[in-house]
This record gives structure tokens, sequence and C-alpha cells, in this order.
């Protein structure tokens, strides 16, 4: 069947957000990595492209070529939650989104047709949702297959939006160096060199038995297929992040039961937030328990229906808590959600007064950071002690 695959791949990630949080370095060359003597660059600005720096690079390189940059550590949970962001968006656009990096992702869009009048048309909308909600642009490659796709996002970048077609795969790919082809390194490109093979067009040439006796039938066949653009590989959700949960070590052990259920009410929250951010619902809730001793206990339960909820979340750790039968000394407690599928599937049981209150509360803790809104009982009852 006919496919239709984006691959989505942020421009400049690190530096785009260093970008957006600070105004002042828009337009200016910015180099994000390690500082140290010994750091490599993690990414750089467009800005800072344009005098030869690069990811990977030695940072004193970096330093030599750009001595007007600006150069910073970086900070990681700012990009994480950026990135929660824009896979929250990818979510929307389609149930089958399977991340390569906290930037890049391939989204099957088959059969959303229904959506908008084209995939080019589709693809635009999802750049445009990602730039008013983050403030970051994405390149999007649009294909009938992941190989296509991912080479295609990259042609035009940044702000790229560039479709191959199957009849034109041929003639797109021709022209590139094998170094574009998956599993193409250095070795291989050499040993392709050698039997005078340096464009993908070269490859699409080639006798297929004669490639063999240099790099191995499975390879040969392999690379034939690429460079002709075929590839049957699909789109697989189940890469993405097996769970997300969160763990707290008490600075003093929990003695009643109340007190602890307090704390796994905090942790659903959190948990239900970070499920819904990350657009998944989890099927497989799983409680963590450790004593004062370090006994440390796990449970887990699979629901009926998955979810992002924070109540059937802190419902399901509950009961778990009290089946374990711990009820004091208590040092660290912990809920992880996992076995996910995509909650923007619809569903028959589909809560939609919930989801709007979700929905609600949601927008407010990005706003204001996840501690605006907690439930009633989370309210300390001795205000002291927060
Ligand atoms: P990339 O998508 O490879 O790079 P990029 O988003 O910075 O630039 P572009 O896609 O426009 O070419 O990687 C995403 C992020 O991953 C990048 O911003 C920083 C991080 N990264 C590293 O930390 N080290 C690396 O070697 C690479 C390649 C990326
Ligand atoms: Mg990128």
């Amino acid at each position: 069947m006919e496919r239709t695959i984006l691959h989505v791949d942020m421009d400049a990630f690190f530096a785009a957000v260093e970008q957006r949080d600070h105004p002042e370095y828009r337009g200016k060359p910015v180099i994000v990595g390690g500082l140290s003597p010994r750091g490599v660059v993690s990414t750089a600005s467009y800005e800072a492209r344009k005098s030869g720096v690069r990811s990977a690079m030695p940072m004193e390189t970096a330093r030599r070529r750009c001595p007007d940059g600006i150069f910073l550590q970086g900070d990681y949970p700012r990009y994480a939650a950026a990135s929660a962001e824009i896979f929250a968006i990818f979510s929307r656009y389609s149930p089958l989104v399977e991340p390569l990096s906290i930037d890049e992702a391939f989204l099957d869009i088959t059969g959303m047709e229904l959506l908008a009048p084209s995939p080019r048309i589709l693809a635009q909308r999802l750049k445009a949702e990602i730039l008013e909600k983050t403030q970051l642009v994405a390149s999007v490659g649009i294909a009938p297959n992941k190989f296509l796709a991912k080479l295609a996002s990259d042609l035009e970048k940044p702000d790229g939006l560039v479709e191959i077609r199957a009849e034109e795969a041929l003639c797109r790919l021709a022209p590139l160096p094998v170094r574009r082809l998956w599993g193409v390194g250095e070795r291989t490109e050499e040993k392709l060199a050698a039997l005078g093979l340096n464009t993908i067009g070269d490859v699409q040439q080639a006798d297929e038995k004669k490639l063999a006796r240099a790099i191995g039938a499975r390879a040969a066949h392999g690379l034939k297929e690429l460079s002709c653009g075929r590839d049957e590989r699909r789109v697989q959700p189940d890469r993405e992040a097996k769970s997300i949960g969160k763990e707290l070590t008490f600075e003093h052990d929990l003695e009643s039961v109340e007190e602890a259920e307090r704390e796994l009410l905090a942790l659903a929250e959190k948990v239900g937030w970070r499920l819904r951010l990350a657009g998944v619902a989890a099927r497989t809730i799983q409680l963590k328990l450790r004593r004062a001793d370090f006994t440390t206990f796990t449970r887990s339960r699979t629901l009926f229906e998955a979810t992002a909820h924070d109540e059937p979340i802190f419902q399901t750790a509950r009961e778990m808590f009290h089946e374990l039968g711990v009820r004091r000394g208590i040092r660290l407690l912990g809920i992880t959600g996992e076995n996910f599928e995509p909650s923007a599937m619809p569903s028959l049981f589909r809560d939609e007064k919930k989801e709007r209150l979700y929905g609600a509360i949601d927008a407010l803790k990005k706003r204001f950071g996840e501690n605006i809104i907690t439930k009633a009982p989370l309210v300390p009852k001795n205000p002291e002690k927060e």
C-alpha cells in the first residue's frame, strides 16, 4: 500500500531554544555544548554554522572559528520540555509517531487525507502549529517511505518543507553522494569509491552481483533498494520512551498512611501531566516503595483502558500501596506509567468533561509551571511544613 510518511526535525534545536528564551541571542551565533577545555559542540545556530561550527566539533575549534560566538553550557531540562511539547503536537497529527531523537520523529500520516487537502498542506499546518505553540522552527520531509522522508527534511534546512514523490525518487537521489544512503559510513564509502561508485545514481546503475562481492550480498541488496528509493520499514511507535515516572525520596520517612496517600496523589498528578504532555496514555501503572531499611517493593497493574488522568493513576497506585501493607517507615515512593498508547486515539469511553478539565489544568500548568494547581488534599494541613 502507498504510504505517506513525514520526517520532522527541528532546526538547530538546542540553540533555537536558547534564542527563543533569550531574545538578545537572536540573529547571533550561538554555540551550545561542553565548555570545559575538552568539551565538544552539541549544536550551533545557523549563524554560527556560517563560520564553520558543527556538532561534535571540539569546543576549542569552535571558539577559534567563531570568536564572537555566544557559548552556552546548555540546559537539558529546558530542551526536554520543548521536546515534550513538540511530541505532544506530533501526536495530534498521527497515532503512529516514531521518535528518533530529542528533536526528530517519523509520522505515518497515511489515511489522514480527511484532515487536509494534501500531505503538503498537513505538513504546513504542523509546522505552523509548532511555530505558534513553541516559537521553534521545524523542517519537514514528505515521502512514501522513511528513508526518502528523512532525506527530504534535510534538503532545504532550515525551515524546509520538501516532498519527494515515488515517481521522482530516482532522479532526486541520483546526484547525491553515496554517504546519504543509510548504512554507508566511511568504510563502505571507500569500498564503493574503489568500484567507481560515488553518487547514488552510480549505485542505481551498478550490477548487484558485483556490489555483493565487495560488501556482501545483504548490504548490496539493501543499498540497491535504498538507492532506488525503496524502503519498506514501518513507522514503529514503540520505540518511544517506554515509561514515564516520578519517584521521591523523602527528607523524613513517612510515618502514616495519610501522609503516604498525600504523596501518592502528588506523584500521580506529576505522572499524569507528563503523560498528557507526551501525548500518550499508560495501560500499566507501577508503584515503587522503599522502606527505611532499604527493602524495596515494586508492584504493577494493567488497567482495562489506558489513561493519562490523575485519578485512575492515583487510585491504582493507592490500591497497590494498601496491598503491600507497609504503613510507616517509608523512605521512597514512586509511580510510573508504562505500556503506552497514543492518547489522541478516539475512545468509546472518552469522558469529554474530564478532557476539558484536564485541558484547562494543563494550559495553566504550561503557563505557570507544574505547581500551579493541585487538588485539595495536597494543600498542606500545616502550611509551615511546605
Ligand atoms: P540534530 O537534529 O542533529 O541537530 P540540530 O537540531 O541542532 O540542527 P539541524 O537539525 O537543524 O541540523 O540534533 C538535535 C539536537 O541534539 C541538537 O540541537 C543538539 C543535540 N546533539 C548533540 O548534543 N550532539 C550531537 O552530536 C548532535 C548531532 C546533536
Ligand atoms: Mg534537528
